[in-house]
């Protein structure tokens, strides 16, 4: 039963809290702190800030009505097993793996792999370790969202056009409704988070819906 809508764009997203998740996409201290991984590839990590406290926003009135909340982290084992060699040389050089400020770089287990304090998962909120950028891909997600019996999804965190987006087009591909809070996403490269979006709602929400902090809380009251 569709009780709620969101107010959004392209056009308003009727949902039901009772299978409307959360999901945090990796708001860990490696993306969003000042000395972590994205940081040292040379970001501005002020850009993917600004998301924080909306994030913080949504994360209390999706708590205040008991609805699902899942964090996801992006990261991999300390043996580096789960890690394509692909993915170690991209970019030129290697990056994963080695020794951050913040502890090894994007290993599970480090300092710099946890979740930011400000939106620190509590006790009952499922965490999903994932290797690759889409949050569904050699995780458990697909299986705890069903058992939830889960059919929309707000998806937040960082970065918008790559591990947001990408669960996103992974989530619709699986029947899921997906909604952005525009604010409550961020991107080092502001461009690219503006045309992601673009992308998301276009032909009528093709992937998705786009909407903010504000209309999300409204609508969950
Ligand atoms: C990146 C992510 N940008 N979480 N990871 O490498 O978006």
């Amino acid at each position: 039963m569709t009780t709620h809508q969101f107010q959004a764009e392209p056009f308003p997203l009727a949902f039901d809290p009772q299978t409307t998740a959360l999901i945090m996409i990796d708001m860990q201290r490696d993306f969003v702190e000042p000395g972590g991984f994205g940081e040292v590839l040379g970001n501005d990590v002020s850009k993917v800030r600004t998301a924080i406290a909306p994030c913080k926003q949504v994360l209390d009135a999706a708590r205040a009505q008991g609805m699902l909340v899942i964090h996801t982290r992006e990261g991999h084992r300390a043996d580096l097993s789960d890690c394509p060699p692909a993915k170690l040389t991209r970019g030129g050089q290697t990056f994963i793996g080695t020794d951050g400020p913040m502890g090894r770089i994007l290993v599970r287990g480090e300092a710099g792999h946890d979740i930011i304090p400000e939106l620190y998962p509590v006790a009952g909120e499922p965490v999903i370790d994932k290797p690759g950028k889409g949050a569904f891909y050699q995780t458990d997600l697909h299986l705890v969202l069903q058992n939830h019996s889960i059919r929309t999804l707000i998806v937040c965190g960082v970065t918008t056009e790559v591990c947001v987006t990408t669960t996103v087009r992974e989530a619709n591909d699986r029947g899921f409704e997906c909604i952005i809070p525009e604010d409550c996403v961020g991107s080092y490269f502001p461009e690219f988070q503006k045309s992601a979006l673009e992308m998301i709602k276009a032909q009528g929400a093709i992937f998705g819906w786009v909407s903010n902090a504000d209309a999300i809380v409204g609508g969950l009251k």
